[in-house]
């Protein structure tokens, strides 16, 4: 199918029928038919073909068609924008919202409208999975419309591409040569090596959307990610008893960098206090079953000894390992071990000319760093020598609250600074159950029902220069502040100046909490 030319031609609603004839009910007469926006008339060669469209690819193309060059998106989905509206990132967030919703019926069960029936309800996991469905289309259709006909960057769809060498790449039977290759083919659930895994019930985020069709009613979650924490939240505030039997503790420094001990504390007493079991230290054996459906999973403990938790379905969120292996074969580039591909910080690989970008190349596994890693590729192909050091990041995930951390813990800040300050929520001292506080904006309500349950706040300063050094918030409405309060951290914002800030929300607790201390020539606790 040629889409190329004509503007808005796809509409959006018929770029919808047209991938979810591909991708929901397999009956479009596209099954398997490349969608082509390419201008066949244009005779010069591209300067990059971008293997995989998704957020990493999709950035790139845009970035460098936006530096006057020419670049072709290759995607085998029948959309762009990968993984993440997908089956990723768009999903986990209309979990984690109706996480936050059901979890906010059940503490306020019989109180105010809340029905006191909420304590035990079961709702339908399906009909979340569903309602997910029914809006995927348009987010996919988008994608498209906005690649073609906003920023006009070409792109074939519905096929895999081939690499042939480092000029040249093969399509649908078609012969492509180019200036350079931007891989970006993202990354897949790592299985763990146990038995029992193919049987029916055991399931990851993308199977979960694509298979799941029946209620679930006692889960376990294999592995400690932030998947496991965000999927796990929702399994259990829908109903579904959840265990997550993890490796190392969640929120460990092994996956996640600068948490704070109290940060994760709150988060995980948290999860406990709404009924999750959290088994650590454990090494999953096998995923028990008939063979056809699963019954449990078989672990051995922390002590060593052996147990079995029943299960009628089983979540894996071991994390993710790249889709590199073709690369390697084509073109040799270099991985480590396991598998991500080895990039400078220009995201050139170790063979000339040839670039990855997002998942592909490790962690983080984030939207912001596939985003940005496409354009950084781009902008070298175009000429300009560009470096981009991606390893230290605000970072957040949700429970059934947001949780966001960035900068220092205050066990690094202590390690580097003789003078640390903390400012913090709830205060050091005061029963929390006693203390209504931080009660941070859309968890007021929280506060005046369950108080202990209202959040936790934290921030961090070196007292001599008096500069913000780390941030810690658990709660709801913070990612967007503290995705520009980050900016503002890098740039050396003083307890001073962010005393300054004028407050929206009456109890946003930097602002006025750093106003109460400014005055003071030498910095206090609070
Ligand atoms: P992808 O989006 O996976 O794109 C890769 C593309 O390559 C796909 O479209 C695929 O079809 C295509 N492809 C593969 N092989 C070929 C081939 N041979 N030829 C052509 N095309 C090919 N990050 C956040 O920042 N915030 C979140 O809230 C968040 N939530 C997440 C929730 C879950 C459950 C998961 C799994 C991840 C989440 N992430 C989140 C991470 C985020 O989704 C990824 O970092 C991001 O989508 C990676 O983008 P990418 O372009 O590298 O890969
Ligand atoms: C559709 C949507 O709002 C989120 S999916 C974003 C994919 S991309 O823009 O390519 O990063």
């Amino acid at each position: 199918m040629d889409v190329y030319g004509t503007p808005l031609k796809p509409s959006l609603h018929e770029w919808t029928d047209l991938i979810e004839g591909i991708v929901e009910t397999g009956d479009s007469p596209l099954v398997g038919e490349p969608i082509y926006n390419l201008n066949r008339e244009d005779t010069r060669e591209f300067d990059a073909i971008i293997i995989g469209g998704g957020a990493a690819g999709r950035f790139c193309g845009a970035f460098l068609k936006a530096r006057g060059g020419r670049a072709l998106i290759v995607d085998k989905w029948p959309f762009l924008g990968g993984s993440c509206p997908h089956e990723a990132c768009v999903p986990h967030h209309v979990f984690s919202d109706a996480a936050r919703e059901l979890d906010l019926s059940r503490l306020m069960a019989g109180k105010l409208w809340y029905d006191k029936e909420w304590k035990d309800r079961k709702v339908s996991i399906l009909e979340v999975r569903d309602l997910f469905l029914s809006g995927r289309g348009l987010a996919h259709a988008l994608m498209n419309l906005q690649t073609k006909d906003q920023l006009n960057v070409e792109y074939i769809l519905n096929t895999p591409a081939k690499v042939i060498d480092k000029n040249t790449v093969e399509i649908a039977g078609e012969t492509f040569k180019t200036r350079s290759i931007v891989l970006a083919t993202g990354a897949r659930t790592q299985l763990p090596d146990i038995p029992g895994l193919e049987q029916k019930g055991v399931y990851d985020f993308a199977t979960l959307i694509s298979d799941l069709d029946y209620e679930p009613s006692k889960c376990v979650i294999i592995g400690g990610s932030k998947i496991a924490i965000e999927y796990g939240s929702f399994f259990n505030a829908a109903g579904i008893p959840t265990t997550i039997l993890t490796r190392s503790g969640l929120m460990s420094p092994n996956s996640l960098h600068h948490v704070d001990d109290d940060l994760r504390d709150f988060v995980v007493d948290g999860m406990k206090v709404r009924g999750i079991e959290i088994i650590q230290g454990i090494e999953p054996l096998e995923v028990t079953g008939d063979g056809k459906q699963v019954s449990g999973v078989r672990y051995r403990t922390a002590d060593g000894g052996e147990a079995f938790v029943e299960a009628d379905f089983v979540f894996i969120a071991t994390g993710e390992k790249p889709l590199s292996a073709p690369f390697v074969d084509a073109l040799g580039v270099e991985v480590d071990g396991r598998g991500n591909i080895q990039v400078d910080w220009t995201c050139e690989t170790s063979v000339k000319g040839v670039y990855a970008v997002g998942d592909l190349i490790g962690p983080p596994l984030e939207m912001f760093k596939a985003r940005k890693t496409g354009t950084v590729a781009a902008r070298n192909i175009m000429g300009e020598h560009f470096e981009w050091d991606y390893t230290d990041f605000a970072d957040f995930l949700h429970s059934t609250y947001e949780v966001v951390w960035m900068g220092l813990s205050e066990k690094e800040a202590r390690a580097k600074y003789e003078n640390v300050v903390i400012i913090k929520m709830p205060v050091d001292g005061i029963p929390p159950e006693d203390f209504a506080l931080p009660a941070g904006d859309g968890s007021m309500f929280i506060a005046m029902a369950r108080p202990e349950l209202s959040g936790f706040f934290k921030i961090v300063f070196d007292g001599d220069s008096r500069k913000l050094v780390g941030a810690h918030y658990v709660g709801f409405g913070v990612k967007n502040a503290f995705q520009y309060l980050e900016v503002l951290m890098k740039q050396g914002i003083t307890i001073d100046e962010l005393g300054q800030v004028n407050e929206l929300f009456l109890n946003d607790l930097i602002p006025q909490l750093c106003r109460l201390r400014a005055g003071n020539a030498v910095l206090r606790d609070l």
